[in-house]
């Protein structure tokens, strides 16, 4: 304990005084210049009253910090797989998941006038077409070859193959990804089959954003990797600790979400064993626990796992299992979702992804990087799904339901993953990747990936104004926009 609060706390003691626990840890992240006159003032007024306690509300009265009231913390949770988990198998599962992936995009794609003159690829066989026509279903082939690029789309009729000769829109096919969902405008070509005229995507609307009555402000991390050697405890204990202090911003903090990577894992890579400070899941998630412990009660904490979360590897995950860790389901303040999940603060809707399929993106789009995770986030949203690409490094299970479109369009889209803390915008959706808590490791070394971690991004839910506060002490580690 530092010697002025030691001080502190003795000479209220002296005087015949208990300090309560809550007004202990106000004291604790007090400035230590302020620590003799605050107490020795509180002493002196609650001696007059005949109260020997000193409690929280004395200490916020005194620092002028008293909880504004006015300021709502209403979360709800609009959608969460862990409960709509079936797991359908096999063959007949990955069928049930693909037809429902292309219904749902097909009657978001049902929105635009185009959509009018759709036809099934089945319809389309050997047909010659006057006008043109329009077809959608999931990229299943992509080729390009000598200026010529050939598209294989896939509906519950059949497939249709079109060949695309113009150089732009080739470019455009060239961002497709594997199994997304995309809207063909068609003509029949000179001598047989057809050639593809334009791609149409899903996409979103611009749209007038969802706001919060009273200006209260949300926290967004994700990737704490607790239990890991190289998780920031020092400088993530820091953070939530100033959640306490006087600050106006961190006053009116009442939402923290955290996308996942809550903790480093066991046996996610091999010989992690050597990088972790904490062997078991359950360790790792006792000392997640006693951190968030830190924060107020009054401030509603989402948890989403990622994945180095225990549940299940494939997505959408379920919820972090009340098994390895009861304290944190049991909380009144804490609410557990799975991955990915839609929620709303005061009324503005968040969709949180963890970004397991940023991964596969990167590899296969020229274009996108690990640099800029929010464009690969404005790639997700146009193509209105989290995980497109199927039978890659992203494992996804065959639910009968497919969960990873994006059906809501949220106002603030939020994603961890890829340890780039960064912001951005699209068609009025506020863009956050939350970065990370963990320094780089070995492995990130090994292949180039530079993070910039112990940045916590805030936004206040009335003006979607944002602030950040940087606990890196490495200059060159900024947040990026
Ligand atoms: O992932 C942190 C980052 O590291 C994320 O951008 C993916 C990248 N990563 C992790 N493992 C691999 C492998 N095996 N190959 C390529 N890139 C990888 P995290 O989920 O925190 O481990
Ligand atoms: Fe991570
Ligand atoms: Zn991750």
């Amino acid at each position: 304990m530092k010697k002025e609060l030691t001080f502190a706390l003795n000479y209220a003691l002296n005087k015949g005084f208990q300090i309560h626990p809550d007004a202990f840890k106000i004291l604790e992240n007090v400035d230590v210049r302020k620590l003799e006159k605050i107490i020795k003032e509180i002493v002196r007024e609650k001696t007059k009253q005949k109260l020997f306690q000193i409690n929280q509300d004395d200490l916020e009265t005194y620092l002028g910090i008293k909880e504004d009231s006015s300021l709502q913390s209403e979360v709800k949770v609009l959608s969460d797989p862990t409960n709509k988990i079936t797991s359908g198998e096999g063959v007949k599962g990955y069928n049930a998941l693909f037809s429902s992936r292309f219904n749902k995009l097909k009657r978001i794609i049902s929105d635009r006038p185009e959509s009018k003159m759709l036809k099934s690829a089945a319809s389309l066989k050997n047909a010659k077409i006057e006008d043109d026509l329009y077809v959608c279903g999931l990229v299943t082939t992509r080729n390009s070859e000598r200026n010529i690029t050939k598209i294989v789309l896939e509906d519950p009729s059949g497939s249709f193959e079109g060949i695309i000769f113009d150089e732009e829109l080739q470019k455009t096919a060239g961002t497709l990804l594997l199994d997304q969902f995309v809207m063909a405008r068609i003509g029949s070509a000179k001598n047989s089959g057809y050639i593809i005229k334009d791609l149409v995507l899903p996409d979103l609307p611009e749209q007038a954003k969802n706001k919060s009555e009273s200006e209260a402000y949300a926290v967004f991390l994700s990737d704490l990797h607790i239990g890991s050697k190289y998780f920031m405890e020092e400088e993530f204990s820091d953070f939530v600790s100033w959640i306490s202090s006087p600050d106006p911003v961190a006053r009116r903090i009442r939402f923290v979400l955290i996308g996942g990577d809550v903790v480093d894992g066991v046996g996610i890579y091999p010989n992690q064993n050597k990088e972790l400070v904490c062997q078991t899941i359950q360790e790792q998630l006792k000392k997640a626990e006693d951190l968030i412990d830190k924060i107020p009660k009054n401030v509603k904490i989402i948890i989403m796992p990622g994945n180095h979360d225990p549940g299940r590897r494939a997505l959408p995950q379920p919820a972090i299992p009340k098994k390895y860790n009861s304290g944190l389901w049991e909380r009144e303040n804490v609410i557990m979702v799975g991955n990915p999940s839609v929620v709303s603060l005061n009324g503005v809707i968040v969709s949180m992804f963890h970004g397991q399929s940023i991964d596969d993106i990167v590899k296969t789009t020229p274009g996108l990087s690990y640099d800029h995770p929010t464009n690969v986030m404005k790639h997700l949203l146009r193509a209105r799904h989290l995980s497109p690409i199927y039978g890659s490094q992203t494992p996804i299970a065959p639910e009968m339901e497919d969960l990873l479109v994006i059906q809501d369009i949220p106002d603030i889209f939020h994603v961890g993953h890829v340890h780039r803390a960064q912001l951005d915008m699209y068609k009025g959706i506020l863009l956050v990747n939350s970065g990370s808590w963990q320094k780089q490791t070995p492995f990130q070394a090994s292949v180039g990936m530079t993070p910039n971690p112990g940045i916590a991004i805030m936004v206040n839910l009335k003006t979607f104004q944002v602030f950040h506060q940087n606990y890196s002490s490495n200059l060159d580690n900024v947040l990026q926009s």
